[in-house]
């Protein structure tokens, strides 16, 4: 087996498959076995108390550490250039998590006006419970962290791209900002994936994910991760998500190592039918607006080729009649499925103000560019002449 030094050295798509892997048992499994176990065994009481005090490595109880779970951090750890990975329930474990890690009373956050729906219901309204403010902003302006930014700002979180308005943060400006006025910069990087984009290179301290999408990508897992530029970071993350218990299953686990190894494959085909998708829809003479970072006139063009290896297969889009127009679009396609969520192999449409950023206020939802216009478009692997002819029958249908 490659060690873990010299698979470091190797391409990304190489690692998304073999980093992460564990040694052998006495049968020589190519798979990563599903170690089912809540506990595990001590060979003596002496070397249960060492592995309680740290002094020694080995798994104690699945909460707090299981070998399945561990390829995974691993793997995703490896593919962000992290210190170390946490896994996580879901997304939104992740979230919480890094959230109750750093935050006290008294302290501020600051964050994008446009994050996921219940991101931003959890940091602008949950965390007032805890005496802790809020300040959301368009961090696509870096002026508008610098004048927002606070002595108590403990926090600058950011989506890049943005869930659903594929709005771009340049990450190293935000972190050159966070770090001047001390304060973490923490990204959501699961509409980019680390296969495009790899936040932690580019000055931020914390990623997050919902391996739920991308990482996974079949539309039949939920979790999470956490990664960590170092070991301080690492260790402070990991006695909250300890503590507070998101923590992700052994057989989860083992359903996304399968997922991850195929990223490169899935996203390589996914982005290229998004941006051939992309093309199409901007010359529709039903659609109005197309918002995808990998088209020249989208607004952080030029961020987005500078900190992203691809430009993903998330897009959004406006058609004529607006919400109307884009009622009939997302009731008559045939072969793209309505439904929440993104990153699978399939590819999903919806409509965020009534959907997934519902929970958003209609007045934070226009403030941050959600329209309720604005029809989002998860790019699956199908055949792109085939999602091509679906929205287009689907968009003739608007009179
Ligand atoms: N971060 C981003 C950027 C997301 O898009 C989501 C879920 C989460 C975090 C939360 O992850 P989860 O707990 O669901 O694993 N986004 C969804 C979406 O756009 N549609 O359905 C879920």
């Amino acid at each position: 087996m490659a060690s873990k030094e010299y698979l470091q050295s190797m391409h990304k798509s190489t690692r998304a498959i073999h980093a992460g892997g564990l040694e052998h048992t006495v049968y020589g499994e190519v798979s990563v076995p599903i170690f089912q176990s809540s506990t595990f065994a001590f060979p003596s009481s002496e070397e249960g108390a060492a592995r309680f005090s740290g002094e020694q490595p080995g798994y104690i109880y699945t909460r707090l550490g299981n070998p399945t779970v561990h390829a995974l951090e691993e793997n995703v750890a490896a593919l962000e250039n992290g210190f170390g990975g946490m896994a996580t329930a879901t997304g939104m474990a992740a979230i919480g998590t890094v959230l109750l890690s750093f935050l006290r009373q008294q302290d501020h956050i600051l964050t994008s006006d446009c994050l996921y729906g219940p991101t931003l219901v959890m940091i602008d309204k949950e965390l007032s419970r805890f005496g802790i403010t809020s300040t959301l902003v368009n961090t696509s302006e870096l002026p508008n962290i610098k004048q927002a930014i606070r002595p108590e700002t403990r926090m600058v979180f950011i989506e890049t791209p943005a869930n659903p308005t594929m709005n771009i943060t340049d990450i190293e400006g935000a972190a050159e900002i966070a770090h001047q006025h001390g304060a973490l910069l923490v990204v959501d990087n699961t509409f980019a994936s680390p296969y495009l984009q790899r936040p932690l290179d580019h000055g931020a301290d914390v990623v997050v994910h919902s391996l739920t999408k991308f990482i996974n990508g079949h539309s039949d897992v939920v979790g999470g991760m956490i990664i960590a530029k170092d070991e301080t970071l690492y260790k402070k993350i990991r006695h909250s998500l300890n503590l507070w218990g998101g923590t992700m299953d052994p057989h989860q686990a083992w359903l996304i190592l399968r997922g991850v190894r195929t990223l490169p494959l899935r996203i390589e085909k996914a982005q290229q039918n998004a941006l051939e998708l992309a093309d199409f829809l901007s010359h529709h003479p039903k659609v109005t607006w197309v918002n995808y970072p990998g088209l020249p006139a989208h607004p952080q063009y030029e961020i987005a080729k500078k900190q992203m290896d691809g430009f993903g297969a998330m897009l959004c889009f406006g058609v004529k009649g607006g919400l109307e127009g884009g009622r009939i679009v997302m009731n008559n396609v045939q072969l793209i499925t309505l439904a929440v969520s993104l990153g699978g192999v399939d590819s999903l449409i919806e409509h965020p103000a009534s959907m997934t950023h519902a929970s958003v206020s209609r007045k934070e939802r226009e403030e941050a560019g959600i329209l309720d216009e604005l029809v989002r478009l998860a790019v699956g692997c199908e055949d792109f002449a085939d999602l091509r002819d679906d929205l287009d029958q689907a968009l003739n249908k608007i009179r």
